[in-house]
C-alpha cells in the first residue's frame, strides 16, 4: 500500500510540471493549428523584468501632441469626441493639421516638475505617447519632418522626460501608434500591388523609428503599441512578430503589449489557438473585467488604462461635456484592477503650455496621499483567490491578504469567506492596530470595523495560515 502511494506521489512530482503546462492549453496540443507568428509561450513570463512590470501595478499615461493646441475646438466649433482624434472629427487634411507645429511652444514645460508630480502620486511607471495617430513625434526623429525639432520649441521633449522620470526611479514605457495619418505610405488595407509597395515602405519607416527609439532611449522598459487594428496590419501578422523580436533583441527584458500582435491568420491579441501574444493583455481600455465572471484574466498578465472624463486622452478645453470621475472612483478602479491581477494606468492630457490642468493636479495629489498610506495593498500585490464580498476587494502579497473596504456595512461586521484550508489568525490595520476577528462557521469570519472609523476606503491586513493538506501530510510521512 505504502509502496503504491510512493509511486503515485513520485509520478505526480515528475509529471506535475508537464500537466501544469498542458493545463494552460485550450485544445490538446495535437489539435492546435500550427502557426509561424503565434504566441511564443504558454502562461506568464516569470523573469525579473516582467516581475518588475507586474509589481509596479500603478502607472500614469501621458497623451501629449499637437491635438493639445486646439483642445477639441476647430474653427469655432467644439467637438465632444476624443480631443486627440479632432483631426478626424473635423475632417482636417493632414498638411493643414501639421501646421499646428508652428504653434508648438510649451513655455511652462518642466520635465523635472512632471517627474516630481508622478513620484508624489505614487506611480511606478509612466507611459508616454512618443507618436500618436497624427504622426507628430515628441523626439527628433530623423525619418520624418514632423517632430519637435521642427517647432519653435525645438528641444527633445521625450529625452528630457525619460531622464527626469528615471532620475526619480520611475520606469518609462513608450506608447507608439503604428497608424500614422501624416505618412503618405500608410494604408488602411492592401488592395493593389501599389498598396503593397507603399505599405512595405511604411513598415520599413516604422522599423526605423522603433530602432531609433530603442537606440536613443535604451532605458525604456516597455513598448505599448496602438493603431494596429487595420486590415493592412492584420494581413501582415509576420511584421508584428518581427517587431516584437527586433525590440527584444535590442533591449533584453523589454515588455510588449498584446495589441501589437496579429498571427498568421490576422487574429489579434490571442492567436488562433487562444494563446496570448506579446507579454501582457492590453484590451481593457476604459473598462475592467467583471470581478466575478471574468476570473480567467488572472491566468495571464494584463494592464488596463483609463481616462478621467468619459473619453478624453489628449487635452480637451471643456471637461464639462462629459462626466468626470472623482478621485475615489479612480482609486476604486485601481484597486479593482490589482484585485484581479492587473495593472492600472491613469491618463493625463497636459495643456499646450506644458502645465497640467488643475483637476489633474488635484487628482494626482489625492491618489498620492492614499497610496502613501495604503500602497502596501497595491505594489507587488496580486489576485488573492478569495470570493469577492460586497464591502470591496481583496489583494494579496505572499502570506498577507489585504481587504480594501469601499462600502462600510451598517452592521459593523465585514464578512469574509476563506478558501478551503485557509485560516485567519489575525487582522490588523496598516498602522499595526489590531481589529477583532470572529470565526462564525467553517471558513467564515466576521472582521470588525476599526473602533475609530477611518473613512472609506481603508485597508485591513489579514494574517493567514494554511491548514496542511492531505497530500502534504503524505509527503512529510514519506521523507
Ligand atoms: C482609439 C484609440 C486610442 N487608444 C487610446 C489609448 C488613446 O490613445 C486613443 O486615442
Amino acid at each position: 500500500m505504502n509502496k503504491l502511494l510512493t509511486t503515485a506521489v513520485l509520478a505526480l512530482g515528475i509529471f506535475g510540471s508537464v500537466y501544469a503546462q498542458d493545463a494552460k492549453r485550450l485544445l490538446p496540443a495535437e489539435q492546435e493549428v500550427s502557426l509561424k507568428y503565434g504566441a511564443d509561450r504558454l502562461g506568464k513570463r516569470q523573469d525579473a523584468d516582467m516581475k518588475k512590470f507586474r509589481d509596479n501595478r500603478l502607472g500614469a499615461f501621458i497623451h501629449w501632441g499637437l491635438y493639445a493646441i486646439p483642445g477639441g475646438e476647430w474653427n469655432g466649433k467644439m467637438y465632444n469626441g476624443a480631443a486627440e482624434w479632432l483631426k478626424a472629427w473635423a475632417k482636417v487634411p493632414a498638411d493643414e493639421w501639421l501646421t499646428l507645429m508652428d504653434r508648438w511652444n510649451p513655455k511652462k514645460f518642466d520635465a523635472k516638475a512632471w517627474a516630481k508630480m508622478a513620484k508624489k502620486m505614487g506611480v511606478k511607471y509612466v507611459k508616454i505617447t512618443t507618436k500618436h495617430h497624427e504622426g507628430f513625434c515628441l523626439w527628433p526623429s530623423k525619418y520624418t519632418q514632423y517632430t519637435v525639432a521642427q517647432t519653435p520649441y525645438k528641444k527633445d521633449i521625450l529625452g528630457e522626460l525619460v531622464k527626469a522620470y528615471n532620475d526619480e526611479g520611475i520606469d518609462v514605457h513608450f506608447y507608439f501608434s503604428v497608424m500614422d495619418w501624416s505618412h503618405p505610405d500608410y494604408r488602411y488595407d492592401i488592395k493593389s500591388p501599389e498598396d503593397e509597395v507603399a505599405f512595405a515602405r511604411f513598415l520599413e519607416f516604422t522599423d526605423n523609428q522603433l530602432k531609433e527609439l530603442a537606440t536613443r532611449y535604451p532605458t525604456v522598459k516597455d513598448f505599448w503599441f496602438d493603431g494596429t487594428w487595420d486590415a493592412s496590419i492584420k494581413k501582415n501578422g509576420w511584421w508584428t512578430a518581427h517587431v516584437e523580436q527586433m525590440l527584444k533583441e535590442m533591449l533584453p527584458g523589454v515588455t510588449i503589449n498584446s495589441r501589437l500582435r496579429a498571427d498568421d491568420n490576422g487574429k489579434r491579441h490571442f492567436d488562433s489557438n487562444g494563446h496570448l501574444m506579446g507579454d501582457y493583455e492590453s484590451g481593457y481600455e476604459r473598462r475592467l473585467p467583471d470581478p466575478v465572471k471574468d476570473l480567467k484574466v488572472t491566468r495571464w498578465d494584463w494592464e488596463a488604462c483609463m481616462t478621467v472624463p468619459e473619453n478624453q486622452w489628449g487635452y480637451h478645453k471643456d471637461w464639462s461635456l462629459s462626466y468626470v470621475k472623482t478621485p475615489l472612483e479612480v482609486l476604486e478602479r485601481i484597486v479593482h484592477a490589482v484585485s484581479m491581477g492587473g495593472n492600472m494606468v491613469v491618463n493625463f492630457g497636459p495643456q499646450p503650455d506644458g502645465d497640467f490642468r488643475p483637476e489633474e493636479k488635484e487628482l494626482a495629489d489625492a491618489i498620492g496621499k492614499w497610496m502613501k498610506e495604503n500602497g502596501a495593498c497595491i505594489y507587488g500585490c496580486d489576485y488573492a483567490g478569495w470570493d469577492k464580498q460586497a464591502w470591496g476587494y481583496y489583494t494579496r502579497k505572499e502570506k498577507d491578504v489585504y481587504m480594501i473596504v469601499f462600502n462600510q456595512p451598517y452592521s459593523g461586521h465585514l464578512m469574509v469567506k476563506t478558501p478551503k484550508g485557509i485560516k485567519i489568525t489575525k487582522a490588523v490595520l496598516l498602522n499595526g492596530k489590531e481589529v477583532g476577528v470572529e470565526e462564525t462557521a467553517r471558513n467564515e469570519y466576521n472582521v470588525d470595523m476599526p473602533a475609530k472609523n477611518p473613512g472609506a476606503p481603508f485597508v485591513i491586513k489579514l494574517q493567514v495560515e494554511e491548514e496542511k493538506s492531505t497530500t502534504d501530510k503524505y509527503r512529510e510521512a514519506l521523507t
